[in-house]
């Protein structure tokens, strides 16, 4: 018998020295070494040699494909790590809900440049090298290969849902994050699929997000999709005033008579309410106006027409520049509560909605009173360059905090709507070209820069003479404005520009985590940048704005280069990825550079609908009737109205 301790401690020497050349007595020495060994020893050997060899097994793909339900292949490392599930040690039942869950990347994970360089980032994923994860040989890819090989059409697996039950109303972003479901499915080459598939899938989006609108917050301003309630603004239907024309255009009949039925039975002005003038205009007001052209029904205007005139008060200013506010049922009027100052792009991104309802009533004062802030405007002093400042004062009608220039928030319409009139009033307006002319010099010359190190075409702002590399996603009208206006017959370099800038807008999606665009960003101009662009914290969150798919859908209608198409499809892949909730809804983020933490904010704006998915469908779409550039103009909110007849 062998004694304990000779059991516990074997020694397996291997000398330099011995006869090696002897291959029986290596082969009995073995053999007498291994019979010196204890059970468990030999088990543990052996149980570690199996183990190996399975691993190895495991890990050779062409073997596993044909024993496996599922092969991940790791293309690229963009800073995530792949845990791996192997489905075979899981019960039948969770096999199938199992996703691939890319590890948070740290920091140092992190590359510097995550998505690949600018430019380079679209053409790399249609190469198939810059896509993170693969699902090969799995029964969902095996069906749609057999669906291909049918010629049917393949069955398009959307991404994991945002899951509204795992959230708490009201809860910290920390446990707001941990609440997202994890994207499951490959981020792969879509831009072969026809056009009808992407028109159905912006519909497919449209009665996702509609569902959660009718379900939760029906008649009220905004849904709350992850708490499944509601949020109130004006109480007055914003969401769906805002949505109707997008319905008509998407096609979508049975939505659309159910919300004109809650227009005629419920919808009512005639409320004790402080609406903000330039919001209940271009969403209502535009909003009515333009379904009224589009189905011909009285009704939208006859409520175009109440809501138009309950808003008039807000030009009882002593300088005629208009109050921020107004009481809609009480006929009052007051600027925000701290300032006497209203917002430049506010008071002049109104006039395309009340130059249209006089047109249509045949009651003037609407555009008197519009028109009259743009006279003041064209002649203030306080502009550089044709660049306006952000603030105005309704007593003094002068603008005021003078000196900071943005093509972003607070300024951007008054730029767009230069443009808009002059197009709507049948281009006879001179002031307004040669504002909108003179304005665009200004930016070329004070704001227009260069990133490093892709030589991205972006505009800043300008504070007292400082340039500051901020730029806002707002500033992604401009491509399509500039565009607009070459189509127009404004010098061509205006299209050259709308290129450039839509690269830089496209960009703002392309190189965040999610690919989905921040609020704001800056650019990186010194030389020896590793990348063009950066996000502050505090930027980080994305509202499904539509900047960017409205400028896609005027460069691809004016240019017909596919490039726009395939940009906006990826974006709008990326918001059903990280925006769509489970339950109905999409909500907006907090954070765009975190694809596994995107953090719902739990509102869907109501231009998601009347903007986003609009825009999205016009990209999309082959017809080039369905809203004409050459006889319908936006508004701000993409609520077409006509192009006015020369004679008029
Ligand atoms: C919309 O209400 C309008 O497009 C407006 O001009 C800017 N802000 C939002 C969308 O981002």
């Amino acid at each position: 018998m062998h004694s304990p301790s000779r059991k516990e401690f074997v020694s397996l020497t291997f000398t330099g020295s011995g006869n090696y050349n002897n291959k029986q007595w290596r082969r009995q020495s073995c053999w007498r070494k291994w019979k010196q060994l204890s059970r468990l020893q030999r088990n543990l050997i052996l149980f570690t040699v199996a183990l190996m060899l399975v691993c190895g097994i495991a890990t050779y793909p062409t073997v596993t494909e044909h024993f496996r339900g599922l092969t991940v292949v790791v293309k690229e490392d963009e800073g995530h790590v792949l845990k791996l599930v192997i489905p075979e040690v899981l019960p039948e039942s969770d096999k199938q809900n199992q996703p691939l869950v890319p590890e948070p990347p740290s920091e140092q994970k992190r590359p510097p440049h995550k998505r690949g360089p600018p430019g380079l980032q679209n053409r790399l994923q249609k190469k198939g090298t810059g896509s993170d994860i693969q699902v090969k040989e799995n029964p969902i890819q095996e069906a749609k290969k057999a669906d291909k090989e049918k010629g049917e059409k393949p069955l398009v697996k959307r991404g994991a849902l945002i899951e509204a039950d795992q959230a708490t109303e009201g809860g910290t972003a920390k446990e707001a994050e941990n609440k997202v479901a994890v994207p499951a499915v490959e981020q792969g080459d879509h831009s072969h699929e026809p056009e009808f598939d992407r028109l159905e899938a912006v519909r497919d989006a449209f009665r996702h997000a509609w569902k959660g609108y009718k379900e939760f917050a029906w008649g009220q301003d905004e849904l709350r999709p992850i708490s499944k309630s509601y949020g109130e603004w004006f109480g007055l239907g914003l969401t769906l005033i805002d949505a109707l024309d997008t319905m008509w255009i998407l096609n979508l009949r049975e939505e659309f008579e159910e919300a004109k039925t809650w227009v005629s039975t419920e919808l009512s002005f005639n409320k004790n309410v402080d609406v903000n003038l330039f919001e209940s205009t271009i969403r209502i007001l535009g909003g009515l106006l333009s379904t009224y052209h589009l189905t011909g029904d009285a009704l939208f205007l006859d409520k175009a027409k109440d809501i138009g005139t309950r808003l008039m008060p807000a030009f009882n200013t002593p300088s005629k520049i208009p109050y921020s506010d107004v009481n809609i049922g009480k006929g009052t009027a007051h600027p925000p509560r701290w300032t006497s100052d209203s917002t430049v792009a506010e008071v002049t991104s109104i006039q395309l909605e009340f130059r249209e309802l006089s047109r249509l009533t045949q009651d003037t004062r609407y555009r008197a009173a519009v028109d009259k802030v743009m006279q003041k405007v064209h002649k203030l002093e306080g502009k550089q360059d044709g660049l306006v400042p952000m603030f105005i004062n309704t007593n003094s009608g002068q603008f005021t905090h003078l000196g900071v220039f943005t093509l972003g928030a607070r300024a951007d319409s008054y730029y767009e709507y230069l443009l808009k009139q002059w197009i709507q009033g049948g281009q006879k307006e001179t002031e307004l070209l040669e504002d909108y002319l003179q304005a665009l010099e200004g930016v070329k010359k004070n704001l227009l820069k260069k990133s490093s190190p892709n030589s991205l075409t972006f505009v800043g702002e300008l504070s007292h003479g400082q340039f500051s590399p901020k730029m806002d996603h707002l500033v992604c009208f401009l491509p399509g404005t500039l565009a607009l206006g070459a189509h127009h017959g404004l010098p061509a370099d205006h299209m050259e520009l709308a290129k450039q800038l839509m690269e830089t807008c496209y960009q703002m999606y392309a190189q965040m985590e999610t690919g989905l665009s921040p609020e704001i960003v800056h650019f990186n101009m010194h030389e020896g940048s590793i990348r063009d662009v950066d996000v502050k914290l505090a930027d980080r969150h994305n509202l499904l704005r539509p900047e960017t798919v409205e400028s896609l859908f005027y460069l691809y209608r004016f240019t017909k280069d596919r490039k726009y198409r395939d940009w906006g499809w990826e974006i709008l892949q990326n918001f059903n990825k990280y925006t769509k909730v489970s339950t109905g809804g999409y909500t907006s983020i907090n954070n765009v550079r975190d694809p596994e933490y995107p953090s719902p904010r739990d509102k869907m704006e109501s231009f998601f609908l009347g903007e986003t998915l609009k825009y999205f469908y016009l990209l999309f779409s082959d017809d080039p009737e369905l809203v004409s550039l050459d006889k319908y103009v936006f508004n701000t909110e993409a609520h077409p109205l006509p192009i006015w007849p020369s004679a008029e």
